[in-house]
């Protein structure tokens, strides 16, 4: 156990690491292994490995139970997903996406040839913000896609008011909201369509997956199709497409998933409340929160680091708990404009995006989940109340070592 006392203790300045395994951000919460077993052993008993299998099928069914929406089409993984909720919504030209996100958000528009048009977040809530969403309005504008950033709902009737102003499409990349509730109602149930991602780090997985959901049922009809090369019967092609479909093994493995999701959802919403009461009245230190009545799945637990007060940078933070092997992530720094192709097709967007960059360059997120156990997260607290009460003086020690770390060339 780290004495906060002893600067010597911490492993970047030579002590022993506080955990010989390392805690990473995204270790797979697995349900009950004999019941995903048991469905994958049915499955080859079956012999239906893909294409819309039985587990597929109750999957999805589930899914929408769940969700309280219409439809539910799962995917081989979010940015497929993404890809496909695009097209077939019609989306060309310009669409107008925050910039701080996971890269994938904005590589499905890339990838299709329509412009990202970067809009900053809000400094709280850090998602999109809806004041500066209409100046970035064009005659080239075909839509606007928000993103729910760590499960927080971004603020949809706003959206939804500058959408319809418009007459643009309005999609929302909720990879990181499943679980999660906006107004008393799921996510899944907002804009035109909502995108999940179900990826092995998420705190529900299917290995790779996702699921497109909409109540819009033309959009629907679309979607399905498109995620199976465009076919409408054995012959018969009726559209573009690509192949999106969800495997048999990773369907059985969200019904397993989805039977332990409040088990999920409660570790992870203790994990938060630990990590909390530790980090309360750490200077320069917050904890994004979770409040009002909403649902959440608390599957990111991030800090805000600020240097003035705390006295040690973000990315000093980062280097001191790699070494004690907590490997803290800068998600999601640097923002994707600041990353190719996008700093090269579009190297003014900083210029517009200036809480974008601040919160690239404050935040951390730490390890939670069914891997990470309580006492695990208080020496975690630990070691962040040691390193900022000796700020400065790890600050200047650091400095005088070679590189290693996240900011350096070893991983
Ligand atoms: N939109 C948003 C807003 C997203 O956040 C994402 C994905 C997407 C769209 C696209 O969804 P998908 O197409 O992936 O369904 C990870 C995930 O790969 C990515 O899915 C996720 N967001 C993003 C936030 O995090 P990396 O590059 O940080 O992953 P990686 O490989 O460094 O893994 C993170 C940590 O998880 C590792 O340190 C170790 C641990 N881990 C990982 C895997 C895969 C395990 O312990 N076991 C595992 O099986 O992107």
């Amino acid at each position: 156990m780290i004495d906060e006392d002893r600067l010597e203790n911490l492993a970047a300045l030579g002590g022993a690491p506080s955990f010989e395994e390392k805690l990473h951000v995204g270790r797979p919460n697995i349900g009950d292994r004999a019941t995903l077993m048991a469905r994958i052993e049915d499955m080859l008993d079956r012999r239906w490995l893909t294409n819309n299998g039985r587990f597929v099928q109750e999957f999805e069914h589930e899914l929408s139970k769940f969700l309280g929406v219409k439809h539910c089409i799962v995917v081989c993984n979010a940015t497929v997903g993404l890809e496909i909720a695009i097209k077939a919504s019609g989306l060309t030209g310009e669409v107008i996406v925050p910039s701080f996100t996971f890269v994938a958000t904005i590589h499905a528009l890339q990838w299709q040839e329509i412009t990202p048009v970067f809009c900053d977040v809000d400094p709280e809530t850090h998602n999109i913000d809806v004041r500066r969403v209409e100046e970035l309005v064009t005659p080239r504008t075909s839509g606007i896609m928000g993103v729910h950033l760590w499960g927080r709902a971004c603020d949809a009737d706003a959206l939804s008011d500058v959408a319809v102003a418009h007459d643009l499409k309005l999609l929302f990349d909720a990879a990181h909201a499943f679980g999660s509730s906006h107004q008393g109602r799921m996510i899944g149930n907002l804009g035109d369509a909502e995108v999940f991602s179900f990826h092995a780090t998420k705190f529900f997985n299917t290995f790779e997956g996702g699921a497109i959901t909409t109540n819009d049922d033309d959009l629907a009809a679309r979607i399905r199709l498109m995620k199976n090369f465009g076919f409408a019967g054995h012959d018969k092609v009726v559209y573009l497409g690509t192949n999106g479909k969800m495997n048999e093994v990773s369907a059985a493995m969200g019904l397993t998933s989805l039977e332990s999701i409040d088990e999920f959802v409660d570790i992870n919403r203790s994990n938060y409340e630990r990590y909390r009461q530790e980090l309360t009245n750490v200077p320069g230190i917050d904890l994004v929160t979770y409040d009002g009545d909403e649902s959440y799945n608390y599957q990111y637990v991030v800090l805000d680091v600020d240097e003035a007060v705390a006295g040690i940078g973000r990315d000093e933070l980062v280097e001191v708990l790699w070494s004690e092997n907590v490997i803290a992530r800068r998600y999601f720094y640097p923002g994707c404009h600041r990353m190719e192709p996008y700093r090269s097709l579009y190297p003014h967007a900083g210029l517009m995006l200036p809480v974008t960059e601040k919160l690239a360059d404050r935040l951390i997120t730490l390890p939670t989940g069914t891997a990470v156990d309580p006492e695990q997260i208080s020496e975690i607290a630990r070691v962040i109340r040691t390193a900022v009460k000796h700020g400065p003086e790890i600050r200047r020690r650091l400095a005088e070592l070679p590189k290693s770390g996240p900011n350096g060339n070893t991983r």
